[in-house]
């Protein structure tokens, strides 16, 4: 009987795989089981096939908020579809530039007249001053203004909902950069995460997860893939808590540069005149893992990527040499409250 041989390149892999194993495992212990997965870093989100006729522009819809609840902007479950739960206030429609500032009023102390503050900043709580102007009124009052697309609403605790379909101009990897967001952002890409196809004015039962948040001071991008001509849904959940809001986000095209209002390749469908809807398909392919809870989904580089669920979506993947990286990159921005 021959005896038994040790095939060197067997027990190489077989090492790499107790390797692998072990680091899914890890990973996986590290994960809490009851928050949202992320999106893989570089992912092609599903897109619609859509007819009918579009309108330009994001559909915002404005739903309350209660001033300084900073349990809800912990809360990805909140910006996922909770935000609803509170009531719809308001809608505006028509949005190319989606960008926006807003300020509350400072009514000086020394009784100099009113004005608005973009840089407040808390001193002498609740009072605060804006510059070396000490202001006599609360942080924690709700202050109302037009500065957010035009509509009345209480702009220092409110969240805004941007729908829309985003109609790729070329093919190639896209970024969103959310590059500077007081207080807090998520951002959806994708008919499985943002809304389903000719469903934009419905309900989010279709959709899960989000694709990437940022809560004040910190900035994030994501890149996906995008097809030209192709309609992707995307969904912005932003709140402002309390004091002035800002909303900056830019996109960066397949050919490298950045552009600001990138709400013009945007349009609105709304429901009734949304027609042959088809989504297509997921080019990176989703399998099941054995081990555990863990998701593991194979993309076109062969990179094997599992899904982190950490709350502020700082997700990471290994990559073939068994190097943990990061999706996202955090960019610095001021400290501005
Ligand atoms: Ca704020």
């Amino acid at each position: 009987m021959p005896k038994k041989q040790t095939n060197p390149s067997a027990s190489f892999d077989q090492m790499k795989t107790s390797f692998l194993l072990l680091l899914v495992v890890t990973f996986t212990s590290l994960v809490s089981a009851n928050s949202i997965p992320c999106i893989p870093w570089q992912f092609n989100p599903p897109s619609c096939k859509l007819n009918g006729s579009p309108k330009p522009g994001f559909t915002a819809r404005f739903f309350h908020l209660p001033i300084n609840q900073w349990v809800y902007m912990r809360d990805p479950s909140y910006f996922a579809n909770d935000y609803r739960e509170l009531g719809q206030i308001g809608e505006v429609s028509g949005i190319t530039k989606q960008n926006f500032v807003s300020t509350i009023p400072c009514i000086p102390e020394n009784g100099n007249p009113t004005f608005e503050c973009y840089t407040p900043f808390y001193e002498n709580y609740p009072r605060y001053k804006c510059g070396d102007v000490q202001c006599s009124n609360s942080v924690r009052t709700p202050y109302w203004n037009n500065q957010i697309y035009g509509f009345q609403t209480t702009v220092s605790n409110v969240t805004v909902e941007l729908t829309g379909y985003l109609k790729a101009p070329q093919t190639g990897p896209y970024t969103m950069i959310f590059s500077n967001i007081d207080d807090v952002a998520y951002f959806f890409v994708g008919s499985d995460t943002a809304f389903g196809c000719c469903n934009q004015d419905g309900d989010l039962s279709e959709v899960d997860g989000y694709t990437m948040g940022v809560m004040y001071p910190y900035a994030k991008q994501v890149t996906f893939n995008m097809v030209e001509g192709q309609y992707y849904p995307i969904r912005i959940v932003y709140s402002n808590a309390w004091m002035s809001g800002t909303f900056e986000s830019q996109l960066q095209l397949p050919l490298g540069n950045t552009i600001l209002n990138w709400g013009k390749y945007v349009y609105t469908y709304e429901d009734k005149t949304c027609k042959n809807p088809s989504s297509s398909s997921v080019s990176a392919s989703s399998t099941s893992s054995s081990i555990s809870t863990s998701t593991v989904v194979s993309v076109s580089t062969s990179v094997s990527v599992s899904y982190s669920t950490v709350a502020d979506c700082d997700c990471t993947y290994t990559d073939s040499d068994g190097v943990v990286k990061s999706y996202h990159t955090d960019l610095p921005i001021n400290t501005r409250k």
